[in-house]
């Protein structure tokens, strides 16, 4: 059992009782966020779990992705969800039936069930890393030349498809779809749209978690009316959005999963120049359109009236693990100043400590998360701070320990909030022991 006393626990036990979490929530192709509030696949969480299965085992690490990369749509998208068929369709909403999938036409393989909407792309990254844990194992299974044509359609559906500001970066039409659902950065942009109310649908996940930690009503509201209106739509693109916007998060995301892919390319003998050429004109574009020289953030940029939002989030941090990246140094005085206190907060705060909407337990709007800072650790690494990339890997380690692996954390006393036992806690800090 895990110490939640506040003493660390030996890293042994911790690698344990990580591992003991992660093959819980197996379910025999993929590994669920959590049993009780995540009962099916995840995209972006699969992507991390991934990168924590990959100590685990090499094959089951590959078995997670594929089983993603399987229900990847005729356009290239990868869903945001697969549902589990095992799962009563009731057991999470919106499920299924909300997202009739299949009727579109540009629509997920025969026999699957899907969400229609996306999150942001850590697969190429999670599949280079997990061939790297053990080659010979991925060389034998023929890894990385089943997966990589998979991933290249899905960064091209991004850069074609999802090119909506015109300035080569990949947009979200959907705040879920940024996987920080109610940050306040989208909170503007959220203004615009007519929720449903609040009697015409019945929320699941207060079955399992405490409202005071999840989103409102009134944001649900307005995440079905998007959803619904992107359905209706046949999840065309190119139709009219109510909510669309280039966050900086996603990504600077997809600029390291595209070195990832020049990687698997010359692992496999293929050209990797094009991958390169494509990161190099993303960090261009993501630098030149996302950051905010007076702020020295990345800020997100709202589509719909073309400005930057002012709101300064854990999102416009993940650049720093972007390479060659030029204002990195800007960007870490930030990341160290008030408005995060890396350091000084528990895990890295999901938005300004210092803004007007911050709440320590409320998801996104201010708690710490343990996917988001273990890519900010991999920036501070990438970036040369090693003493504040050891501070955070071990707060990483000692708030997964005395929470016993919670979805999230308050970042001014650490408490635990939202699930336990999470999978993308265990599997973060599965690859920090490693
Ligand atoms: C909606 C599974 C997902 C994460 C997201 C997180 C939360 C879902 C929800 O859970 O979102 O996709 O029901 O609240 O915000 O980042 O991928 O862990």
């Amino acid at each position: 059992a895990l110490s939640r006393s506040g003493a660390p626990a030996d890293p042994a036990e911790l690698r344990r009782a990580a591992t003991a979490v992660l093959l819980r929530n197996w379910t025999g192709r993929s590994t669920v966020p959590s049993r009780g509030l995540y009962p099916h696949q995840w995209s972006w969480d699969s992507a991390f779990i991934t990168l924590g299965l990959r100590h685990v085992s090499a094959r089951r690490a590959q078995q997670e992705l594929e089983s993603l990369l399987g229900a990847q749509w005729a356009d290239g998208r990868l869903p945001h969800i697969v549902f589990d068929p095992a799962t009563p369709s009731g057991a999470y909403f919106p499920g299924p039936e909300f997202w009739d999938a299949g009727a579109s036409a540009a629509g997920p393989p025969a026999g699957v069930r899907t969400s229609g909407i996306i999150q942001p792309p850590v697969h190429a990254l999670a599949a280079w890393e997990t061939h790297r844990a053990n080659p010979a194992e991925s060389a034998r299974r023929g890894f990385l030349s089943r997966v990589y044509p998979r991933l290249v359609a899905w960064h091209r559906y991004l850069g074609e498809r999802r090119d909506l500001g015109g300035r080569g970066l990949a947009a979200i039409v959907h705040p879920w779809e940024s996987g920080m659902d109610n940050s306040p950065v989208w909170d503007g942009p959220l203004d615009r749209v007519t929720p449903w109310s609040p009697g015409s649908f019945q929320r699941r996940d207060l079955d399992h978690a405490a409202s005071g930690d999840r989103p409102t009503d009134l944001d649900y509201g307005r995440y079905l009316r998007l959803a619904a209106d992107y359905r209706d739509h046949g999840y065309d693109d190119t139709a009219p959005h109510t909510f669309a916007a280039e966050d900086p998060a996603l990504n600077a995301l997809l600029i390291l999963s595209e070195h990832a892919l020049a990687g698997i390319a010359g692992a496999l003998g293929l050209p990797a120049e094009r991958h390169e050429t494509r990161a190099a004109a993303l960090t261009r574009a993501l630098v030149d359109t996302l950051y905010d020289p007076d702020m020295g953030h990345f800020l997100a940029r709202d589509l719909v009236d073309g400005e930057r939002i002012r709101e300064c989030s854990a999102a416009g941090l993940v650049p720093l693990a972007v390479p060659r990246l030029p204002v990195a140094g800007e960007l870490l005085r930030t990341a160290r100043g008030e408005r995060f206190r890396l350091g000084h907060s528990h895990l890295v705060p999901s938005y300004d400590r210092t803004g007007h909407a911050f709440e320590p337990g409320r998801y996104w709007r201010g708690p710490g998360w343990f996917n988001v800072s273990w890519v900010i650790h991999r920036g501070l690494l990438r970036q040369g701070a090693a003493a504040d990339a050891a501070a955070l890997r071990e707060q990483i380690r000692t708030s997964a320990a005395e929470t016993g692996f919670a979805e999230y954390v308050d970042p001014l006393n650490g408490a635990g909030r939202g699930a336990r036992d999470f999978s993308w806690t265990a599997a973060t800090v599965l690859d920090l022991l490693a």
